[in-house]
């Protein structure tokens, strides 16, 4: 495709724009980073909008995405890291997926190094030593990955085994009642584990309750994305609001996670398990 038909191409997209959300640090306490969210340009759910494209239109879309969330950051002034989402299957054509991400932040003078890439899990990649190629070449461009929504599909774990990211972000089925749900803890214990062993930062999502904020608190995190600290804002960086923890609660085996006291980097109501589309829209939220 010519620089030409794809601008054509792009302009030939529905118009949307983004909510972002903030994803916090507890112990520096402020906004790490915030994860750019599609919207319709009436704040239409990012479903509405997919629902739009498949195939090939799709795999544009994907990649405007991300240059427009880009070009909006760069607009609002937005001075944290950036996440983005990435389709797998969109993702795989490195000319329309990287290349244009990578042209924004130049275009925008907004720092490759702040942009972290988050790929889903839930969406089945065909060939997972592909795809990890393809998160490699990400990271030779100097952006950060996550592996988004560890934990709610199928293909963490395999995926995991070939490209380990710069960050995890557990899925908001595993945090909801977490401090009074046995199973659960193991499994979290376990994945916090791996994510020490392998030197990734892990971001707990889908946060709502203080009770659930606190068990995590328990364990050594310190980095959150939920309706807890702030809802997604339709272009513009909301306000942030972390619970002060009162001493005494529920006592966790703490496991040592890193320390990011640096600046480093939820639960979304179109939560689309239901939805035959649901790995494309859950990569979007
Ligand atoms: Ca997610
Ligand atoms: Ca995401």
């Amino acid at each position: 495709m010519t620089a030409a038909s794809k601008r054509k191409h792009e302009m030939e997209l529905l118009d949307f724009t983004f909510a972002f959300q903030p994803i916090v640090d507890t112990v520096a306490r402020k906004t790490y980073s915030h994860e750019a969210l599609v919207r319709g340009v009436n704040n239409e759910s990012a479903y509405q909008i997919l629902q739009q494209y498949t195939g090939r239109d799709l795999a544009v879309f994907d990649a405007a995405c991300r240059s427009r969330a880009i070009d909006l950051a760069s607009r609002i002034g937005l001075d944290t890291f950036l996440n983005l989402n990435l389709l797998p299957s969109a993702a795989l054509d490195l000319e329309v997926g990287l290349n244009s991400t990578v042209e924004a932040a130049n275009r925008n003078g907004f720092p490759l190094e702040r942009l972290i890439v988050e790929a889903t899990e839930v969406e089945a990649v065909s060939d997972l030593v592909r795809f990890a190629e393809v998160l490699n070449e990400y990271r030779r461009a100097g952006i950060r990955l996550a592996i988004d929504d560890f934990g709610a599909g199928y293909a963490g774990l395999s995926l995991l085994s070939e490209f380990q990211p710069d960050f995890l972000k557990l899925d908001m089925g595993l945090v909801r009642g977490i401090e009074s749900h046995g199973p659960r803890q193991s499994i979290v214990r376990a994945i916090a584990q791996v994510c020490v062993d392998l030197g990734i930062d892990f971001v707990v999502e889908g946060v709502e309750t203080v009770d659930e904020f606190s068990w995590f608190t328990d364990l050594g995190v310190n980095l959150y994305q939920g309706y807890l600290f702030a809802k997604p804002m339709f272009e513009a960086m909301p306000l942030i609001n972390i619970p002060d923890l009162a001493a005494g609660g529920p006592h966790v085996d703490r496991i040592l996670l890193p320390d990011r006291s640096v600046g480093r980097t939820s639960r979304l109501t179109d939560y689309c398990s239901h939805v035959p589309n649901a790995g494309v829209v859950q990569s979007l939220r």
